[in-house]
C-alpha cells in the first residue's frame, strides 16, 4: 500500500517536472530553421557531393527555403527563396555582411588582407570604396575601351581564320584566353604569357585557385583537423601563394622601374601610386596592393567569359533564339561592320538573352559565403553569430514556383517585364545584392553584353563533330565559378559582308 502511494507520488512529481521543464524550455529553448538530420561530429558534410550547388537545392526541396546545417563544427544556414534571400541581403543585410574564415584564402590573400574575402569591417570598407572609385568607376571603365575593342577583335580574326579554313574551334578555350588577355591589360597593364608565370602555366595556375577555393576543406570546418591537413590542401594553398606572390613581386618592381607617364594607368599604377603618397586612411602597404590585384584578378577573369559561353550555349540549342538576336543586332549595327560597345545599349532581345542564361547558370551559384556578425532572428527562426549564410541563387533560379518551366532557355520570359539582374529583384541576383553585392556589376555587364553581341553578329555557329545541336551536353562542372565541364567545340562561318 505504502509503496504504491510512493509511486503515484513520484509519478506525479515527474510529471509535474516534465511538465514544467516543458513550459520554461518552450520559452528559452531557440527555435533553429528546419534541416536534414546531422550525423556526430561531421554533421551534415557527407551530404554535399561534387555539384553541392544541385545538392543543396534538393535538401531545400524537402526542409524549406530557410534550411539549418551543420558543416563539422560550423552553422550553416542555406537560404533558397527570393523571399528569404532578401531577408539576408537587404532587411538585415548589415547582420550577414561578413565573410567567414577560409582558410584557403587566409593563405593566398595575405591573411585575407584582401576585398572578396575580407571580414566586415571599416578595412574591408575602405578597400571596397578605394576599388570602386580608382578601378570599377564609369570614367575608369571607359578608359579601356579601346583595349576591349581590340582584344576582341583579335579573337574575331582568329575565329573568321578558322571559318575561311572550315575549322572546328575550342570556343571555350578561346573566350577565357580573352578574358584571360583582357584582365592582364586592365590590371597589370600587360598581357603575361603563360611562361611569365610558372612552369604550370598562367591559367592553370589560377584554375587552380578557384577550384581549390571552392574544395570543401575540412581545416574549414574542424579546427583540428586544419593543422593534421589530412587532404593537402593547406600545403597547395601554400604553394600557390608562393607563385602567385613571385609573380606580384615581378609585376610591382616593373612598374616601379617603369615610371615613365603611361596613357592608361593600370590598376597596379593606381594602386602604387596610393600606397607611396601615404593618403590611404589605412595601413597600406605591398601586401595589401597584391592581395587586391590577386583579388581583382580572380574576380574578373573567368566570370563574365563564362557567362558568354552558356550563352552561346543555350543559343545553340535555340537556333530561333540565335536568329532573333542576330536580327536585332543586325536591325541596329547592319552586315557592313562589327559590333562597337556603344551598340550594346538597349538591345532588348540581347538583354532578355543575358537574364536568361543568368538565371539558368548563374556564374556563382552559391553567391560568396556570408556570415553572420551577430545573433539574429528571421522568420522566428534563431541563427546563431557566426553561422556561415549560404545564397543558393542556382536553387532559386531553378524553382518551378518562381519560374514556370525553369529548366528550359526562354528569353521572352522577360518580355513586358521589369525584373532586372542588378540585386533589387530577388528572384534574380547573379551579382549577389546588398553591401557585399559585387562591385565589378556594371564593367561585367558591359563585357557580357560587347562580347556577346560581337560573336553572335560576326558568325553562325554550329556544334563540331556532327553533334546536333540539341544534343549538345550542358553539364556543369562546380567552383567558384559554375562552367562547362565539357569545353564547347564549335564551327564558325561568318557572315558579315565585306
Ligand atoms: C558576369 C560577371 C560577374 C558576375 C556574375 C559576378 C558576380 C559576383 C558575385 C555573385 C559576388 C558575391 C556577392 C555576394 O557574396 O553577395 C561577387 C563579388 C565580387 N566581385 Fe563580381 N561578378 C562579375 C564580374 C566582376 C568583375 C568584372 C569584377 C572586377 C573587376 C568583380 C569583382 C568582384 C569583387 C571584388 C567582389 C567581392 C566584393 C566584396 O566581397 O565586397 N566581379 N561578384
Ligand atoms: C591573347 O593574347 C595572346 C598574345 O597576344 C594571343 O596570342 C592570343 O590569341 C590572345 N587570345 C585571344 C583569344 O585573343
Ligand atoms: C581586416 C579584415 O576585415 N579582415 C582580414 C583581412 O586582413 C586584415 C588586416 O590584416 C586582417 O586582420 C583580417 O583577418
Amino acid at each position: 500500500m505504502m509503496s504504491i502511494h510512493w509511486l503515484w507520488t513520484a509519478l506525479a512529481l515527474a510529471a509535474v517536472w516534465f511538465f514544467l521543464q516543458d513550459l520554461f524550455l518552450m520559452k528559452k529553448r531557440k527555435r533553429f530553421p528546419p534541416g536534414p538530420k546531422g550525423l556526430p561530429i561531421i554533421g551534415n558534410l557527407h551530404l554535399l557531393g561534387k555539384n553541392p550547388h544541385q545538392d543543396l537545392a534538393k535538401l531545400a526541396k524537402k526542409h524549406g527555403p530557410l534550411m539549418y546545417m551543420r558543416f563539422g563544427y560550423v552553422p550553416a544556414i542555406i537560404v533558397s527563396s527570393p523571399e528569404a534571400a532578401e531577408k539576408f541581403l537587404k532587411t538585415y543585410d548589415q547582420v550577414f555582411a561578413s565573410r567567414p574564415y577560409h582558410e584557403s584564402s587566409w593563405y593566398v590573400s595575405y591573411e585575407q588582407r584582401n576585398l572578396s574575402f575580407a571580414q566586415y569591417g571599416p578595412y574591408w570598407r575602405n578597400m571596397r570604396k578605394l576599388c570602386i572609385l580608382q578601378l570599377l568607376s564609369s570614367h575608369k571603365i571607359n578608359s579601356f575601351l579601346p583595349m576591349r575593342r581590340e582584344e576582341v577583335g583579335t579573337l574575331v580574326k582568329s575565329l573568321k581564320q578558322a571559318a575561311s579554313d572550315g575549322a572546328a574551334v575550342d570556343l571555350s578555350a578561346a573566350i577565357s584566353s580573352l578574358g584571360a588577355n583582357m584582365s592582364c591589360l586592365m590590371i597589370f597593364g600587360k598581357k603575361y604569357m603563360d611562361k611569365d608565370f610558372d612552369d604550370r602555366g598562367f591559367r592553370d595556375v589560377i584554375g587552380e585557385a578557384l577550384r581549390l577555393g571552392a574544395t570543401p576543406n575540412l581545416g574549414d570546418y574542424f579546427p583540428l583537423l586544419g593543422v593534421l591537413d589530412l587532404q593537402g590542401l593547406t600545403r597547395r594553398f601554400k604553394d600557390l601563394a608562393k607563385v602567385f606572390d613571385n609573380f606580384f613581386e615581378k609585376i610591382i618592381d616593373e612598374h616601379l622601374q617603369s615610371q615613365e607617364h603611361k596613357q592608361t594607368k593600370d590598376v597596379v599604377d593606381i594602386m602604387m601610386g596610393i600606397m607611396q603618397s601615404g593618403e590611404a586612411e589605412f595601413e597600406f602597404d605591398r601586401r595589401h596592393v597584391k592581395a587586391v590585384l590577386l583579388d581583382l584578378l580572380v574576380a574578373s577573369m573567368d566570370t563574365s567569359v563564362t557567362a558568354v559561353e552558356w550563352a552561346i550555349s543555350e543559343l545553340l540549342r535555340r537556333p530561333e533564339a540565335m536568329r532573333k538576336l542576330q536580327k536585332e543586332l543586325e536591325d541596329k549595327v547592319g552586315l557592313e561592320r562589327t559590333v562597337e560597345e556603344s551598340d550594346v545599349e538597349g538591345l532588348e532581345y540581347l538583354d532578355m538573352v543575358i537574364k536568361e542564361t543568368m538565371r539558368l547558370h548563374p556564374v556563382a551559384p552559391l553567391l560568396l559565403p556570408h556570415e553572420s556578425m551577430e545573433d539574429c532572428t528571421v522568420d522566428d527562426f534563431h541563427i546563431q553569430k557566426k553561422s556561415r549564410i549560404i545564397i543558393n541563387v542556382y536553387a532559386i533560379g531553378h524553382d518551378p514556383n518562381v519560374w514556370p518551366d525553369p529548366e528550359t532557355f526562354i528569353p521572352e520570359r522577360f518580355k513586358d517585364s521589369n525584373i532586372d539582374l542588378r540585386g533589387q529583384d530577388f528572384q534574380l541576383i547573379p551579382f549577389g545584392s546588398g553591401r557585399r553585392g559585387c562591385p565589378g556589376l556594371q564593367l561585367g555587364i558591359l563585357l557580357v553584353r560587347f562580347v556577346l553581341a560581337q560573336l553572335v553578329h560576326c558568325f553562325n555557329w554550329e556544334p563540331a563533330d556532327n553533334i546536333k545541336s540539341t544534343d549538345l551536353d550542358m553539364s556543369e562542372t562546380f567552383g567558384l565559378v559554375l562552367s562547362r565541364a565539357k569545353h564547347l567545340k564549335v564551327v564558325p562561318t561568318y557572315r558579315l559582308q565585306e
